[in-house]
């Protein structure tokens, strides 16, 4: 017998410890926001020329990029999957969090947020975001990102006991869906952080205290991008719980089918983790074979992402369909695209519409041959911001005004200019990310502090082919921050608004699934032997990879890339 799943239920009013605690998990990371968006804005003036020093407003060009990176990709991502997960898993589930462990968990996340801060902004940590050795940090670097991830740990370890009590309570009934895409994403996290924290523990923290001189570099690459593919999914299933459990609501329909959002999430929990080689198919040291075997579970990571797709644009079809549609194509143009009421279903479609580039330029990056063409150049830049810049961020963006507006009990205001936010994004995405591939294939490095010489038609650097797609990226960037600063003002103008109703009930709209929700004895509905074949995977794919990567021999020095002498001898 199918079984059958409560969709409606009544807001949950947290506790005003919760409450408080929450608000500082969306507001802290949007504050920083500002400073990220601003050293994104600052590199593709630098590129484009017309900013002259790589040195602007006293900052180097590593250290706004690293600025940039951390805050945008790491902080931002982690705060938000936090709260939201706390969100979800408080509403979903009808129970308080456990006080202790949510003042744990956001107490270390922000202590290590402004550990990290103190060396960036002090220039002692220029290492980026992947902060890959021989780039040396402080060691103050290093533990704050430690703490950061840790207290997203003791925040998920204490949703288990709630989803345990809720299961035990409600046998016969189905983990709500949002709960298992949380449950799903931040096993995912708790897995591939793992390898993170052997390489910032033995390697990293030694390394930086100058305990041992020298590092392996394909050690730490190995067990960084371990962590750093599946990364991207911990940053993307928040906003694929959102495309599935409420945007087909908030659209006027039903999610098409709950099965296959169930099998979606559960695929990426296989195939997220054994795919890092493809981020290092131009190094040296792996054999051809397991470079192959994780190209092929690459081209496997995406099926969930084309069933989302499919799935996804069925509900949205439904949706047209039940406002009143006609024909083949009348059902997108009656979507609910401008409702300033419901303003998540413009973040939601804007960043669907970017997502169909993201996902086709990350296939392109998959394959190994082609990846060849395009490694380390602008194309990746322009690939990863039609990703984490394009659906994650407007996700982000969106749920967060949102909870500060449930939060709060402020209502949020220049609703008109709120919907208008992501399609202004979307445009000047539109023109960032092709100039950034396109320079890309012309050769346009991903990253560099040489950027006016490229320009510059007297220095013996100049590259007059790649003048129109710098100009064209500095154009998409200005109108990217011109999105953020008009969503700052909604930001500001609902903060300042008086409250409507009391703080700190949660809601979310959910919706029903057009076709019957699976039973409960279904394979789709556990957990556990997903995860023992995730593990498997994750120990074959990786066997041979760590071993090489130990194989190699050890031993770099540090290196700045701003003053590019190695920091320190090497004791012989
Ligand atoms: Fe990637 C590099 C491959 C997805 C982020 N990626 C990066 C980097 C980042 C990043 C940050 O294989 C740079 C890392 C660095 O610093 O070096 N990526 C992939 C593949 C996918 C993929 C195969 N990436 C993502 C996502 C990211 C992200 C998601 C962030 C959130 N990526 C790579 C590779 C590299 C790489 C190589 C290394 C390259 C190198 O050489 O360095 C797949 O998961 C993509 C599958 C997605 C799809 C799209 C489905 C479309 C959907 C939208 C449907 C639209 C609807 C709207 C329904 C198949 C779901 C309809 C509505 C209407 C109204 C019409």
């Amino acid at each position: 017998m199918a079984a059958m799943e409560k969709t409606e239920l009544a807001p949950f009013r947290v506790s005003a410890l919760s409450r408080a605690l929450m608000a500082i998990e969306v507001t802290l990371p949007i504050l920083l926001l500002v400073l990220g968006i601003y050293h994104g804005f600052l590199q593709t003036l630098y590129r484009a020329g017309v900013i002259q020093s790589p040195s602007f407003a006293g900052l180097s060009y590593y250290q706004g990029l690293t600025l940039h990176g951390v805050i945008n990709a790491v902080v931002l991502t982690t705060f938000f999957g936090v709260a939201f997960g706390n969100a979800l898993v408080s509403y979903y589930l009808q129970r308080p969090l456990i006080p202790w462990v949510h003042l744990l968990a956001t107490g270390m996340m922000v202590t290590g947020t402004l550990l990290a801060a103190v060396p960036m902004l002090l220039g002692w940590a220029d290492v980026l975001y992947t902060f890959y050795p021989p780039l040396k940090a402080h060691p103050l670097f290093y533990i704050g990102a430690a703490l950061l991830v840790v207290g997203s740990w003791v925040a998920f370890f204490g949703w288990l006991p709630l989803v345990a009590r809720f299961q035990k309570e409600n046998p016969g009934q189905p983990l709500p869906l949002a709960v298992l895409g949380i449950l799903v994403t931040f096993i995912i996290w708790f897995l591939c952080t793992i390898p993170l924290a052997i390489e910032v523990l033995f390697l990293l923290i030694p390394w930086s205290l100058g305990w041992v001189d020298t590092i392996s570099i394909p050690l730490a690459r190995t067990l960084f991008w371990f962590f750093g593919h599946p990364l991207v999914y911990f940053w993307l299933l928040p906003a694929y719980i959102v495309y599935y459990v409420m945007l087909p609501k908030l659209a006027g329909g039903k999610l098409y089918s709950d099965y296959a959002a169930r099998v979606a999430f559960l695929l990426f929990l296989l195939f997220s983790i054994p795919v890092g080689l493809h981020h290092q198919y131009t190094e040296p040291g792996f054999d051809r074979f397991w470079k192959g075997v994780h190209a092929m579970l690459t081209f496997m990571v995406a099926i969930p992402s084309f069933m989302t797709a499919f799935t996804v644009a069925a509900s949205l079809e439904y949706a047209g369909r039940e406002r009143g549609a006609r024909g083949l194509f009348d059902w997108m143009v009656r979507l609910p695209w401008f409702d300033a009421e419901r303003p998540l279903v413009a973040y939601s479609l804007a960043g669907l519409l970017i997502f169909i580039f993201g996902g086709i330029t990350g296939i392109v990056n998959a394959s190994y041959n082609l990846n060849q063409t395009i490694h380390n150049t602008g194309f990746i830049s322009g690939h990863f911001h039609m990703t984490v810049g394009g659906p994650v961020f407007l996700m982000i963006l969106g749920m967060s005004l949102e909870l500060f507006s449930q939060l709060t009990g402020k209502p949020i205001r220049l609703k008109g200019w709120n919907v208008a936010v992501p399609y202004l994004w979307m445009l000047g995405l539109f023109l960032f990310s092709p100039a950034m591939m396109y320079g890309g294939l012309l050769g346009q490095p991903r990253r560099t502090n040489m950027g006016l010489s490229y320009l510059d038609p007297n220095s013996p650097h100049f590259r007059a082919d790649w003048v129109p797609t710098a100009y064209l990226t500095g154009i998409g960037a200005a109108v990217m921050t011109l999105a953020f600063v008009v969503y700052l003002a909604v930001w500001v103008a609902t903060w300042a608004g008086e409250p409507a109703a009391e703080g700190g009930y949660l809601y979310f709209p959910t919706a029903e699934s057009l076709h019957p929700v699976a039973s409960t004895s279904s394979v789709v509905m556990r957990l556990r032997p997903w995860l023992v074949v995730a593990l498997l995977l994750i120990a074959v794919s990786y066997w041979a990879p760590l071993r090489q990567a130990l194989r190699t021999p050890q031993g770099a020095p540090p290196y700045a890339p701003d003053n590019p002498v190695p920091l320190i001898q090497v004791k012989k």
